[in-house]
């Protein structure tokens, strides 16, 4: 005869602020006295940040899907125009704006915000693209507005502007607010891939890494060796808002469009 099954004792999830009230508080350290130290006070970006990045992190379930795509065309496509307009020089941020609105046309959760109550979804009709900018006081996140109308061109153009404005302390409160979607791009530094922390109430960022040459079997015997260029993307999601196959997916239109880059001309 088996024992009667005991019914569990019910569970409840704890909120966030009683999950964080239960955590033990970081022991004060006195590291003088491991060694010579100095005390800096964080900036006030920094300081900003550190409280935006923490209460992101904690509250957003954040899933990164990372893929790559082949832009071995869309670098011979730069490389043609910076011989041709050498003042006009174009890094690959300004097709992946382009490549990231014509994925928030195609999946508009991804342009999309819950809303204060958590119970709805507000789907935005305009695409304002957020931009991190690495600046000698700490990260901030000017927003491209409109770029579904601006060409490849103006893209370009006001990136120089706002990341010129960014370190030159120019930026207004306007400038970086009502993104859509954000960018983070460390591919002029290098790295093969990372998490970005979503930019709520946004709910999903691209991070970008550096592009490498990358050997792949070629031909209809695959007995010879392509080298392509391949840029690494890592997409970070609110996992409340987007599933795994729709960032799959998303991605992977990012991929498609930056393989054919003059799809991105238009
Ligand atoms: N792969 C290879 N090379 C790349 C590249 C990539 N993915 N992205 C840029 N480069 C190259 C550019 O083509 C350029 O080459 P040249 O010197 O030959 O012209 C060089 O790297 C420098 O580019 P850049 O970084 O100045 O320009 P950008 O348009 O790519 O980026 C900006 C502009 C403002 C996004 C960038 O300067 C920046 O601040 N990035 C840091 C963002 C950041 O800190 N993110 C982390 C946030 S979380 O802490």
């Amino acid at each position: 005869m088996t024992a009667p099954v005991k019914p569990a004792p019910a569970i409840s999830a704890p909120t966030v602020a009683e999950a964080l009230a239960a955590l033990p508080p970081l022991p004060a350290v006195d590291f003088a006295q491991f060694g010579e130290v100095e005390t800096k006070p964080l900036t006030r970006i920094k300081r900003f940040t550190a409280a935006f990045m923490s209460r992101n992190w904690i509250t957003i379930p954040h899933v990164t899907h990372h893929d790559e795509a082949d832009v071995t065309a869309l670098d011979a496509l730069r490389k043609q125009q910076a011989t041709a307009q050498p003042e006009g020089k174009v890094t690959v941020l300004p097709f992946l704006i382009k490549a990231i609105v014509k994925g928030l046309q195609r999946f508009p959760q991804f342009n999309a915000s819950l809303d204060a109550s958590g119970a709805n979804l507000v789907f935005k009709k305009y695409f304002h693209i957020g931009i991190a900018v690495d600046t000698p006081r700490g990260l901030l996140v000017p927003v491209i507005r409109d770029c579904d109308q601006k060409s490849i061109a103006e893209l370009s153009a006001e990136l120089a502007a706002i990341s010129r404005k960014a370190r030159e302390k120019g930026l207004s409160m306007d400038e970086m607010s009502g993104g859509c979607f954000s960018i983070s791009s460390l591919g002029g530094i290098g790295g093969t891939a990372f998490t970005p922390i979503i930019n709520a109430p946004e709910v999903a960022i691209l991070g970008v890494c550096r592009s490498y040459l990358k050997p792949v079997p070629g031909g209809a015997d695959s007995q010879h060796i392509d080298w392509l260029t391949m840029l690494p993307l890592s997409l970070s999601y609110d996992h409340r808002v987007i599933d795994g196959a729709e960032a799959a997916r998303f991605t992977a239109m990012l991929a498609a469009s930056l393989a054919t880059p003059e799809s991105l001309l238009q």
